[in-house]
């Protein structure tokens, strides 16, 4: 499919050690796709599901022991520790190359190596990029041509230039203990072996798309960020977008598709979903502004919860050409099935596992055990099917960002919403982010972690040099985006949510966009501006009066101050790499907090 002497010199070495039996070029052809379904559904790596009720739709199920990102395994392999900082794990270069090399070896005999041109971003765009992965999995192949842009345009668009990033995946003996996931900034090189599951495989994603495209951009004066971008129109027909971070399964997929409340839907409100994980951020020269697009062309969604009410548009989204993940099988009708999709579980099914499934037995304090479906499990569809997706999805030039927001999962402390003072603050504010762990990565769930920018696991070098790009990217945004925190997740004393969340979030939103039009006062405070409590909309929603929306509002003094140790653990944890003025800026924090009388 190409003369390009880098891509076919690296493919013939990847090929030598790796030994497939044969190679085949992707060329993002329909009818490849269908006869590789076909094959994937004779050899059991697919079911083909009921094609009446769900057109075009697959089952794929991952070894037990991989269904997740394996943080623990995924490694920054930059020359110098140093570049990779204290918070990613590293091993030199040849070191992680040599033992890769030995799990490699022969690693696709009787397998076929696919070869697979991607771009993440419009083909040919300035803020596109290239990759080429190599994968000795179908289900790789179909879930990469649905969630990037796959095929002979890429590798046309590419020429005889060396500037892709490679990417190699083997499946090989799906063996824990040498699951590796390595990245090689220096060399725009990905290496994943021994996983099949999602963020570990998918190469255009997590590894490329953040961990990659981070370095990259700053090495060009760019962002990548694990965030989603939408928009909210208003009556009089204007757009404004907004980027959120939030971590993993902590919100992204529900908000970047929210249906508005009905007090704003009549009024013509309306919401478009330009991504739902990663945002590529640049200045543009024009306005000055920051603009985003979405490098992704599909949704790799958590599917537990995802229903009628929370998440319309999602579940309109998968009702078609959708691969699901670990979900629950429905054998009655061929058809799949998650907790929380709706209040009748199959009485005859299959659990993730494969293994029949009594949904009498289901106890949410051991979900992994007795769901239906894993609570990581995931449905994979592409971007057209989204009915709220923007127009602007397939513009070149990205939409301007308005606000950025950042938010975790947090039982306590964080409120449900206050804007940092400037750009500085504002990176100060992502830099301390928290949240509860979820199952999106292997290990305990429900423990809080600090978690910057949603991009702990993400960031391709050293955490403190990240922070300092945030800082240098604020110098040279002459009209920066104002810069927000949220918390969807505060409980009450019986461990229930206290603000409804979904649809709703969009009362926050409105609050957000009027601080950044200037339409709107707010009440200083020791960690930033808070609404005042009535500037938050709550007309239509019941169960909320203005006392709950002041009481998930309430600054917790001691519980603060408490979390401006574990901040400054945490700074020591990355070193000296973090800029000083975020030093400055924790310590007017714990000073306000001193002062503060409640
Ligand atoms: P990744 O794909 O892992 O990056 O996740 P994500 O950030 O896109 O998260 P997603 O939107 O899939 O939500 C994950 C879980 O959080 C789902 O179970 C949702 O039902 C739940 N969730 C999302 N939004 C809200 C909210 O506003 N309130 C509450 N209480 N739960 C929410
Ligand atoms: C996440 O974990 O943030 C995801 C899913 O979006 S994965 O692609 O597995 O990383
Ligand atoms: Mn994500």
């Amino acid at each position: 499919m190409t003369n390009n002497k880098y891509v076919l010199s690296w493919i013939d070495e990847m090929a030598a050690m790796c030994k497939p039996d044969r190679i085949v070029w992707i060329d993002g052809s329909e009818e490849q796709a269908e006869a590789l379904r076909a094959e994937a559904c004779a050899t059991g790596e697919l079911i083909k599901l009921n094609q009446e009720l769900l057109p075009g739709c697959y089952l794929h199920r991952t070894a037990i022991n991989d269904v997740a990102r394996v943080e623990d395994r995924t490694f920054i392999c930059t020359p110098t520790k140093e570049e990779a900082g204290n918070i990613n794990n590293w091993v030199a270069p040849d070191e992680m190359y040599a033992t890769l090399k030995k799990l490699y070896n022969g690693s696709m005999k009787g397998k076929t190596m696919y070869v697979i041109p991607y771009s993440m971003g419009i083909v040919g765009s300035d803020f596109a990029k290239i990759g080429i992965e190599l994968t000795d999995s179908i289900y790789v192949v179909l879930n990469m041509m649905i969630m990037t842009r796959v095929g002979k345009e890429v590798i046309d668009a590419l020429g005889d230039s060396p500037d892709y990033v490679k990417g190699l995946h083997s499946v090989a003996d799906c063996d824990e203990k040498n699951r590796y996931i390595v990245h090689f900034p220096q060399d725009n090189t990905i290496m994943s072996i021994n996983s099949g599951y999602g963020g570990n495989v998918l190469l255009g994603k997590k590894c490329f798309a953040l961990r990659i495209a981070s370095y990259l951009g700053r090495k060009e004066g760019w962002m990548a960020e694990h965030m989603l971008i939408l928009g909210i129109e208003y009556p009089n027909g204007d757009i404004k977008y907004i980027t959120a971070a939030f971590p993993s399964a902590c919100g992204k997929t529900n908000l970047a598709m929210l249906i508005p409340p009905e007090i704003y839907k009549k009024q013509g409100y309306k919401v478009w979903t330009v991504g739902d994980d990663i945002a590529w951020l640049r200045v543009n020269k024009e306005d000055g502004r920051l603009y985003a697009v979405n490098p992704e062309n599909g949704f790799f969604g958590v599917a537990p919860g995802t229903n009628d009410k929370s998440n319309p548009n999602a579940l309109a989204t998968i009702t078609r050409d959708t691969i699901f993940t670990n979900v629950c099988h429905d054998l009655d009708n061929n058809t799949v099935w998650w907790e929380g999709l709706n209040d009748n579980p199959p009485k005859n099914a299959l659990n993730w596992r494969g293994e029949p499934w009594d949904y009498t037995k289901y106890d949410k304090n051991d979900k992994v055990k007795t769901a239906g479906a894993h609570p990581n499990s995931r449905f994979t569809a592409p971007a057209k099917n989204c009915p709220c997706l923007s127009k602007e999805f397939y513009s070149t030039k990205g939409v301007p960002i308005s606000a950025i927001i950042f938010g975790g999962r947090r039982a306590k402390t964080a409120p449900l919403v206050y804007e940092s003072r400037n750009w500085q603050n504002g990176t100060f504010v992502g830099s301390i982010m928290a949240s509860e762990t979820t199952a999106a990565a292997a290990g305990a769930v429900g423990v809080v972690r600090r978690d910057p920018m949603a991009m702990l696991p993400f960031a391709g070098y050293n955490m403190g040099d990240y922070f300092a790009h945030w800082l240098e990217m604020g110098k040279k945004i002459p009209n920066p985006p104002k810069i927000f925190n949220v918390n969807w997740f505060r409980t009450d004393d019986n461990g229930n949510f206290i603000w409804p969340g979904f649809g709703d979030n969009m009362r926050v939103l409105l609050w957000i966009l009027d601080r950044c039009e200037g339409k709107v006062d707010a009440v200083d405070s020791p960690i930033g501006y808070l609404p005042k409590p009535e500037d938050i909309n709550i007309e239509g929603l019941e169960g909320v009066t203005l006392d709950t929306i002041k009481d998930l509002l309430t600054i917790d003094r001691d519980a603060w101050l408490a979390d401006v140790e574990n901040i400054k653990a945490f700074y020591a944890k990355i070193g000296d790499h973090v800029p000083a003025v975020l030093y400055e800026e924790l310590a007017k924090l714990e000073a306000n907090l001193k002062a503060y009388k409640g």
